[in-house]
């Protein structure tokens, strides 16, 4: 049986099937399949070194074994702070008036691609399966097979695929698309993305696209898909019967007394919609005075990214925006919105989730958004609370009984939460019942095991030709 490798920027190794543990998302994804294909994990330790050496760290645990690497200072400006979260991150997010290009981000996001292949490619052997992860390693691909690989490679984005004539402001774009063409698959989260990518091979890179989905690009030929990734809901189903799930639950409730509750998890990003989002609450209470001191949005949102400006940015213009709403609607014994900028484990999160009656996730634009998900299954289903979801959401696709909004009116959200907060018993069961059944069946092992038999199932290749 083959083994399977893995490629991402950061390698979090996967800590046991704990419920309560607090593990980054793709570690619990990927953990059972590493495991199970004796797999190996490699990527960034997250640590910097004075001078790049390549030294490998390899830790076995649990059945996994990762193999991480240290980056220079200058590697992680240029590369993760740089090209990949200030070029790539707010461009594929379709905000190119935040996008920043810059000479150094390009080069350092080329040498750090370069660095990650020249360390992993002696560790591959011929009949490993290679799956690379995320945009901070578009053109790893072509940096394998520069080093010899003739390996099945795919390559699964995690975030939103842009539209064509917003891709072409990158400079170098051709460059960057045309290197994904050395991989054999590639993965997107729904059918929005896939078409803009085929869309820009068609228009930019006269390629074609054949009936099975295969993209044709001169004389090479790579398979295009959608694999939306889904929740761990078997974790999800053990960690709501679980202790710390359920002091999180009362937690909540007690300290809301008989107020309705909003809920919203992000990490703090301009992405993700909230500051938009606090602006359709404020008008919901302008608008709804009967509902003063009977709702409370709860906003959990640690701050992510703090080296880059815009984060910084955003973060100040929340603070000030929820002091204003508070401010301005407060009494003495309510305040309408709770804001926190911490992270809570997956347990202590699917107890706010089950004890909240609205999840309000409302990106401007996501490439999934595993929030959306995690809420609908945790909730209670003799009382289920109502969904709000952004219709940019790349969970929107399948979760189309959540109240589907645009993020960026205010009315919209305000006429949701007054939607939602009035909904009778019957029809929230309704909606919910089937998002469940979608979340249940379309969850992370659906979605592993979907892109790598996709991934087993291309022809090897015989002759390698590097694509750019
Ligand atoms: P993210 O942008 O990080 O991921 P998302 O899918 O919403 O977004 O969350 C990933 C995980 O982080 C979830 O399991 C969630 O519980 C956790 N999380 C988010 N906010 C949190 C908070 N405030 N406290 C604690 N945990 C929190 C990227 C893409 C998404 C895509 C995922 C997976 O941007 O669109 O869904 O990858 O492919």
């Amino acid at each position: 049986m083959s083994r399977l490798i893995v490629i991402s920027n950061r390698v979090s190794a996967p800590k046991g099937r704990s419920p309560a543990g607090a593990q980054g998302g793709l570690a619990v994804a990927l953990g059972a399949m590493l495991r199970e294909y004796r797999g190996l994990w490699f990527g960034w330790s997250g640590e910097k070194t004075d001078h790049f050496t390549g030294q490998i760290n390899m830790h076995r645990e649990d059945g996994i074994t990762t193999a991480t690497i240290d980056l220079e200072e200058q590697d992680v400006d240029e590369y993760y702070n740089g090209y990949a979260n200030r070029t790539l991150w707010p461009l594929f997010h379709y905000r190119i008036d935040l996008a920043e290009y810059d000479r150094s981000f390009g080069s350092g996001y080329e040498r750090v691609n370069h660095r990650f292949a020249e360390t992993v490619a002696p560790l591959i052997e011929p009949d490993d399966i290679v799956w690379v992860h995320d945009y901070h390693l578009i053109p790893l691909g072509t940096q394998l097979r520069q080093a010899g690989l003739k390996n099945k490679i795919g390559f699964f984005l995690h975030i939103p695929w842009p539209p064509r004539r917003l891709l072409v402001s990158l400079p170098f774009h051709e460059r960057l698309v045309r290197s994904m063409l050395d991989y054999d698959l590639i993965g997107f989260q729904n059918e929005e993305w896939l078409d803009s990518f085929r869309d820009y091979v068609r228009h930019e890179l006269g390629g074609t696209v054949d009936d099975d989905g295969t993209i044709v690009v001169g004389k090479r030929k790579v398979k295009a898909g959608c694999y939306p990734i889904g929740v761990d809901f078997e974790e999800f189903t053990e960690a709501v019967k679980s202790d710390e799930t359920q002091l999180a639950y009362d937690r909540l409730l007690q300290s809301a007394e008989d107020k309705k509750v909003i809920i919203g998890v992000d990490r703090l990003d301009y992405s993700k919609g909230i500051e938009e989002r606090f602006w359709g609450y404020r008008r919901f209470l302008e608008e709804h005075p009967d509902y003063h001191g009977q709702v409370l949005l709860l906003q959990i949102a640690p701050p992510s990214r703090g080296e880059v400006h815009t984060y910084e940015a955003i973060r100040e213009r929340l603070d000030e925006l929820s002091g204003r709403i508070n401010g301005g609607f407060a009494e003495v014994d309510w305040v309408p919105i709770r804001y926190v900028n911490r992270g809570y484990n997956r347990a202590e999160l699917a107890g706010f989730y089950r004890a909240s009656d609205i999840g309000l996730i409302t990106p401007l634009r996501d490439g999934m958004n595993l929030v959306a998900k995690e809420y609908v299954a945790a909730q209670d289903p003799e009382d289920p609370g109502v969904l709000i979801l952004s219709r940019f959401a790349g969970s929107a696709s399948q979760l189309g009984d959540a109240l589907l909004v645009n993020p960026y009116s205010k009315d919209e959200i305000s006429d949701a939460i007054r939607q939602a907060l009035d909904m009778p018993l019957d029809e929230r069961k309704r909606r919910w019942r089937s998002m469940y059944d979608s979340v249940a069946k379309e969850d992370v092992v659906w979605w592993r095991q979907g892109f790598v038999e996709a991934l087993k199932g291309v022809e090897k290749r015989a002759n390698l030709t590097i694509a750019s």
